[in-house]
């Protein structure tokens, strides 16, 4: 196995690993890797979904998406299509499913059909965006929690609404320790015993912080390659600039546990 680094901040690029047979020692070993690096770009091999779920399954149990609809016969997989930019569900920078009381670890995303150019995939370091604030900020960040919510993407997807969670705004991750910024500008609505307005001028001030170009990698994809990130320590943000060509991408995500801040 071969790994280089994608980016100053964040990212690997791993190849030489065949994942059609990956064993459980090979899964524990990119999973020490996806908890160094947050985001693993892994090349070379194309999987079926069933295969796919047999990877992810080697981090955690497999999850249903609670409001987009999955691929058939395979309840723990999304496909992703391009059905235009005025449709796109995912061009806006997010931790998967922060809407829920118990997001997802990991994600899993594998590309079948790429574009000919673009669409790409933007990825953020959270833990770096929170170490760069000043002391007087993540002491005061640390005591503060932020309402998700995924009404919006449940009304495209003619959902009945979903409730709202409470969740801190600075997170501190499970298996490392590390603290990491926690709020996104796709399901952060306010915060805790806040209104929108009075929540706006900070909320909007860590949404810009925490996508910095410099705690920023782009990964550009490759048929066969497959995405693997920390949702506890990274945002992401699909780039839809690859117009009406074909992109197709299968998606896993795996069970995780209510984020946890210092003082909760
Ligand atoms: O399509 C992509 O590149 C990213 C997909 C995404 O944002 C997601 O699955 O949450």
């Amino acid at each position: 196995m071969k790994i280089e680094p994608l980016g100053g901040s964040l990212g690997a690029h791993v190849t030489g690993v065949d994942l059609r047979a990956c064993s459980v020692d090979l899964c524990q070993q990119l999973r020490a890797e996806v908890l160094a690096y947050k985001v693993l770009q892994i090349s070379g091999s194309v999987l079926s979904p069933d295969q796919l779920l047999k990877v992810a399954e080697g981090f955690g149990r497999p999850l249903v998406h609670p409001v987009v609809p999955h691929l058939e016969g395979h309840p723990g997989v999304i496909e992703i299509r391009n059905f235009g930019k005025a449709h796109t569900l995912n061009e806006h920078w997010h931790s998967d499913v922060s809407f829920e009381p118990e997001p997802p670890d990991f994600t899993f995303l594998h590309a079948h059909r790429v574009p000919q150019y673009g669409g790409d995939t933007l990825f953020a370091n959270q833990v770096q965006a929170f170490e760069e604030l000043s002391v007087g900020m993540k002491a005061a960040l640390g005591r503060l929690r932020a309402v998700h919510s995924g009404a919006g993407l449940a009304r495209i997807m003619g959902k009945s609404e979903v409730p709202e969670v409470v969740h801190p705004v600075v997170r501190q991750h499970p298996e490392t320790g590390e603290k990491a910024l926690y709020v996104c500008r796709a399901f952060s609505q306010r915060f805790e015993d806040m209104t929108g307005p009075e929540s706006a001028p900070l909320l909007e001030y860590l949404f810009a912080w925490a996508v910095r170009p410099h705690v920023t990698i782009r990964v550009n994809w490759r048929p066969g390659d497959l995405v693997i990130w920390d949702n506890r320590s990274v945002q992401h943000y699909a780039v839809h600039d690859h117009g009406d060509m074909e992109r197709v991408l299968l998606r896993v995500t795996t069970a995780g546990s209510r984020p946890i801040g210092e003082s909760h």
